[in-house]
């Protein structure tokens, strides 16, 4: 097929691309429904794809990835740039010239056989200032039916682009998909991507954690904006005001679940109500009244499904009825799907999410219960199709943010919301956000990692200078927003949950609000500000005076333990680490009546 553009470098870059893999034939995609059709018949006629019933989930499909992936492979997805410094140490690094030298082969004749698919795409709305172009190239149908979803996938973005616009150049194969043959590279200072061997979302789809968190970052610092791993959400009030947050949280810590809120019937009945503008992403910009603004770049959900019912997320529920894609999860034999956690009664039968046969009450060969869908088994669909997506969620200009909130999954420690004294404070709270490992990454589940702003797995350049540039983005800002630290997950001397989150959550953000809008006073403590007693609206909660002590408790040991982990992380940055965040740390430790002790990365900073 001839190049539809005429954009010198894109057509040459794509004739390239072909050259190295060897596609029979190349296909340019435009976005039409009559395309997803066809597309659609030919990913079943090949067994990518199955139809599910048309009855209960019409225009929906079932994928199963090959069982070596199925997560994002952080070991296996690096940053190449040319100084090792700008990758920074929590990230995997590689020289350019390497990283395509060992790619190279991996891709070389991959495509033989099958069609590279040629995708323009927009993440954010097209034509949006806060917007960016990506094409990319693919050999799996999956994969382009899943960025149909995700992306604003349509033809127009080669109007946009002109002869000589701007795009970020994504190549992927899922080549062999053998794992000692996978990578996931990014070149920020080529505005490119090559993804090989893996056909799993967070690995294939490349507008997502790709583009828009690791090469956007990248932009975002250059250009004085930011890219991040938060939901946005806006809170209408009574009086009809809304309110709109972005919240940073770990992967698989229910940003999909608060960012469709369905507000408790007591807080319902008072008219407060949620509306939905994202679930994973915000691109962050300040206006010219020096206000943070923020856009969702992404179309679609890629949520988490076990666990996910109509009580813990009714509006995700609603959103994957209809025109989904379900990877991973229990394929029962009538052809709908099922997962553990799924609203109903567990199906008797089905195929598990490895295809094997599967009935209720199978034990595994260690006789633990086998699992019907993989833990981290998903469903895509648009986000256009939730009961709950904000009128602004196509509004170019974005929503105003007024608040920021960092939260991670934490047994102890950090108490249910603390507010941060300040813009740098606040940048602290986030740099020393950590949570408890789930199953959205390899690794041992349950192990605390040191996540700041959710951003490990997914900031493009160097950590510590990414700390500085949240530190910038504050002074350039006129009205701050103002940042927030949540932990849903704490629990008591049982493992019992002190809180009972989901729908709840809403009380503490209106708590955030009465802060934001109303100046309502709080309490002071060392790490932050608490609610008073009484000011969390908690009609019709049955939470006990003790559960409220220990929700907000602070524990001198656990925080003496905590700072000297977190002076072990800060210290991996060397003199990137800036200096505000050792005075903020130094600066805590105080106000709890710890001594204080320099560590050596602080001491290379200590002013002579
Ligand atoms: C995701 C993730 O898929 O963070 O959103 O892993
Ligand atoms: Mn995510």
């Amino acid at each position: 097929m001839k190049p539809v553009t005429k954009h010198k470098q894109l057509n040459k870059w794509v004739r390239d691309m072909a050259v190295l893999c060897t596609p029979d034939k190349i296909v340019w995609l435009d976005g039409s429904e009559s395309e997803k059709k066809r597309l659609e018949k030919e990913a079943v006629s090949t067994g990518e794809l199955l139809q599910l019933n048309p009855k209960t989930l019409p225009g929906s499909f079932f994928h199963r990835t090959a069982q070596n992936d199925v997560a994002r492979t952080e070991h296996l997805t690096y940053i190449c740039t040319s100084k090792k410094e700008d990758a920074g140490p929590t990230n995997n690094w590689m020289a350019p010239k390497d990283a395509y030298d060992k790619a190279t082969p991996y891709f070389k004749g991959a495509m033989k056989g099958r069609v590279m698919y040629v995708i323009p795409f927009s993440m954010g709305p097209v034509g949006s200032p806060f917007s960016k172009i990506g094409v990319q190239l693919t050999d799996s149908l999956y994969v382009v039916l899943n960025m149909r979803i995700m992306t604003h996938m349509t033809s127009r973005v080669y109007g946009k682009l002109g002869t000589k616009g701007a795009f970020t150049k994504c190549l992927h194969s899922k080549a062999d998909l053998n794992e000692s043959r996978r990578l996931i590279l990014h070149f920020p200072e080529d505005n490119a991507i090559w993804s090989v061997g893996s056909g799993y979302g967070g690995n294939a789809l490349l507008g997502k954690k790709c583009l828009s968190l690791r090469i956007a970052s990248h932009l975002g610092r250059n250009e004085m904006w930011m890219a991040e791993h938060m939901l946005i959400m806006g809170i209408e009030d009574p009086k009809g005001q809304t309110t709109y947050v972005a919240a940073a949280f770990p992967s698989a810590c229910g940003k999909t679940n608060l960012a469709m809120l369905v507000p408790p019937d007591e807080l319902k009945k008072k008219g407060y109500k949620v509306w939905t503008v994202g679930d994973d992403i915000a691109w962050l910009r300040i206006d010219d009244e020096g206000n943070l603004r923020a856009v969702n770049p992404e179309a679609g959900v890629f949520g988490v499904a076990p666990g996910t019912n109509s009580k813990t997320n009714p509006n995700a529920m609603a959103t994957v009825k209809k025109n989904a894609i379900y990877t991973n999860v229990l394929l029962k034999n009538d052809k709908s799907v099922w997962w553990e956690g799924m609203d109903g009664d567990v199906p008797s039968e089905g195929w598990d999410w490895k295809g094997q046969p599967w009935h209720r009450g199978q034990l595994d060969s260690n006789g633990k219960a086998s699992l019907g869908a993989h833990p981290n088994s998903r469903f895509t669909a648009p986000i256009a199709q939730c009961p709950s997506l904000s009128k602004k969620f196509s509004d170019p200009r974005g929503v105003k943010i007024s608040a920021i909130i960092f939260g991670g999954r934490r047994a102890r420690l950090t108490p249910l919301v603390f507010e941060a004294r300040s813009w740098q404070h606040g940048v602290y709270l986030g740099a020393t956000m950590s949570s408890e490992r789930t199953a959205a990454q390899f690794g041992k589940v349950g192990e605390l990692r040191r996540d700041p702003m959710a951003m490990i797995p997914f900031c493009g350049y160097n950590m510590g200078t990414y700390f500085q540039h949240w530190l910038e983005m504050g002074k350039n800002l006129a009205s701050p927003p103002r940042i927030f630290h949540v932990n849903w997950f704490k629990q008591d001397e049982n493992g019992k949950y002190l809180w009972p989150g989901y729908g709840e959550n809403l009380r503490v953000l209106l708590w955030m609000i009465d802060r934001c809008r109303y100046q309502k006073s709080a309490t002071e403590t060392a790490i932050g500000s608490i609610p008073n007693k009484g000011d969390l609206d908690l009609t019709g909660l049955n939470l006990s005076a003790e559960s409220w002590e220990q929700l907000f408790e602070i524990d001198q040991d656990e925080w003496r333990n905590e700072i000297e982990d977190q002076k072990k992380f800060f210290g991996l940055f060397g003199p990137a680490t800036p200096r505000e965040i050792w005075a903020e740390q130094k600066a805590l430790s105080e106000r709890l009546g710890l001594q204080h002790t320099a560590s050596s990365g602080e001491k290379i900073l200590q002013p002579v």
